[in-house]
């Protein structure tokens, strides 16, 4: 790594004490970086990487609402605007109890990158609560999203901010976010928010982008070795919405999913989870906000593993679709020994960088998340040109679009690591690849 590189790792390190997800995320972007910094010196005479670390706004807000008792209940509202040099910041809002500044920077600052490789003009943000909806009622859900709107709306805007849905945050929660936007601004700007209802504004697609843009990846990177999807064994973690459209997508291409997993364990199904009944059953688990995999066992009468994850179910590939640093060490040699030769990230940083290292010096080829998922964004981002346009496309359009962006992202990051003397390494590929356009943009923009 080059000195400046290094130079501002550490000071980032030690300016944002107690943020492990931030610094974790950090360390391998700015690795990845290094030579690009090595080739443009220029970069560094612009204070560029400082400025780059730098989130250009954060927003920390006291979230108040009342439950369902009369009880007043206090959350940590937040939203981090990274990066605009490229387009109006872009990114999920996340509800769940581990929420904080550290989850919140290390998503956002993926996210910039993310953004870019989907070729469209969106920046890079995040935001979100600690709020835990698990058990929740929808009056207390409302009442939630209404409160957090209440601060949140004066920060975004069709041109400024685009937020919308991560974990926790799915299409009710939009539907309650945008109409108390709507309410508070008196005007219908529905470009506000991305994942809405059909009937007022969303995008066709739009909740299956995230899966199906992850399958077209990994199908593309088969295809590159002469192979398909079909016949291809998987084990995918998590149940949600990301989960589920890649099951789907699986499973119409042929290939069989062995292994879904929740915070409560993982299913093991030896037919697959592969008839429609099973594939719609994901997400009645998810709508009825028990966060529990086991009702999958229970109700299709497979064998269900308390506790444990799923990486030890044999398959030719693993797609960990759940959350942040779900695999470790310990993970990671599982999947080696089990032979998987592909390992498709789906979740945002789902893997500790040991683990990446690991895989990629044991010949597993590993697409990193921030390639692997930018479907959602990228169909996020047809969702803001269509409401600009007050039109609505086709199901067939937005799919036949998304596909061809999700083969671009996988080509844009083989073809950089190769330009950059790294072979077939996604992982630089798709941070250097992603950088060089917000760079571009941030050097001509002057000193902001
Ligand atoms: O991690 C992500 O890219 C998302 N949660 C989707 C963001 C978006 O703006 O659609």
């Amino acid at each position: 790594m080059s000195q400046y590189v290094e130079r501002v790792l550490a000071d980032l390190i030690a300016n944002n004490p107690n943020q492990p997800e931030f610094h974790q995320a950090a360390t391998e972007i700015l690795e990845s970086l290094a030579p690009v910094f090595d080739k443009h010196p220029e970069y560094e005479k612009a204070g560029l990487l400082e400025r780059f670390v730098e989130p250009e706004r954060t927003i920390m807000f006291r979230v108040p609402w009342v439950d369902d008792n009369g009880t007043v209940r206090v959350n940590r509202g937040y939203r981090v605007q990274f990066n605009s040099a490229i387009g109006p910041y872009k990114g999920g809002f996340r509800f769940h109890p581990s929420v904080n500044l550290s989850i919140l920077k290390f998503l956002g600052f993926e996210q910039i990158l993310k953004n870019s490789l989907t070729g469209l003009p969106i920046g890079g943000g995040k935001g979100g609560s600690d709020f835990d909806p698990r058990g929740k009622s929808d009056g207390e859900i409302m009442r939630f999203c209404q409160s957090f709107m209440s601060e949140l709306y004066r920060h975004i805007g069709p041109d400024v901010d685009v937020p919308a849905g991560d974990i926790g945050v799915g299409a009710r929660e939009i539907g309650y976010l945008f109409g108390q936007y709507k309410r508070l601004r008196g005007a219908f700007e529905n470009g506000v928010l991305t994942g809405k209802g059909i009937s007022y504004g969303g995008s066709l697609i739009r909740p299956e982008a995230t899966g199906y843009g992850a399958v077209y990846f990994a199908q593309r990177m088969l295809q590159l070795k002469g192979d398909t999807i079909e016949g291809k064994t998987f084990v995918v973690s998590g149940f949600g919405n990301v989960a589920w459209g890649a099951v789907k997508k699986i499973t119409e291409l042929g290939g069989k999913v062995l292994a879904i997993s929740g915070p409560d364990g993982y299913i093991y199904d030896e037919n697959g989870v592969s008839t429609p009944e099973k594939i719609d059953f994901m997400l009645t688990m998810r709508a009825s906000g028990r966060d529990k995999v086991q009702d999958y066992a229970d109700k299709f009468g497979v064998p269900f593993y308390a506790k444990q994850k799923p990486w030890g179910v044999k398959a030719d590939i693993c797609m960990p679709c759940a959350t942040q640093n779900e695999v470790g060490m310990t993970e990671a040699e599982q999947i080696l020994a089990n032979g998987t030769k592909y390992y498709v990230e789906v979740a945002n940083m789902p893997t500790s960088n040991e683990a990446v290292k690991f895989l990629q010096d044991n010949n597993v080829i590993v697409a990193p998340s921030k390639a692997v998922n930018a479907g959602g964004v990228a169909v996020s981002a047809l969702e803001m040109a269509q409401n600009s346009q007050r039109l609505a496309w086709s199901a067939d359009e937005v799919d036949a679009k998304l596909k061809t962006i999700m083969v671009n992202i996988h080509d844009a990051a083989a073809n950089t690591a190769e330009e950059y003397g790294y072979g077939y390494d996604l992982v630089k590929g798709a941070n250097i690849a992603g950088f060089k356009k917000v760079a571009e943009a941030m050097m001509a923009q002057g000193i902001i």
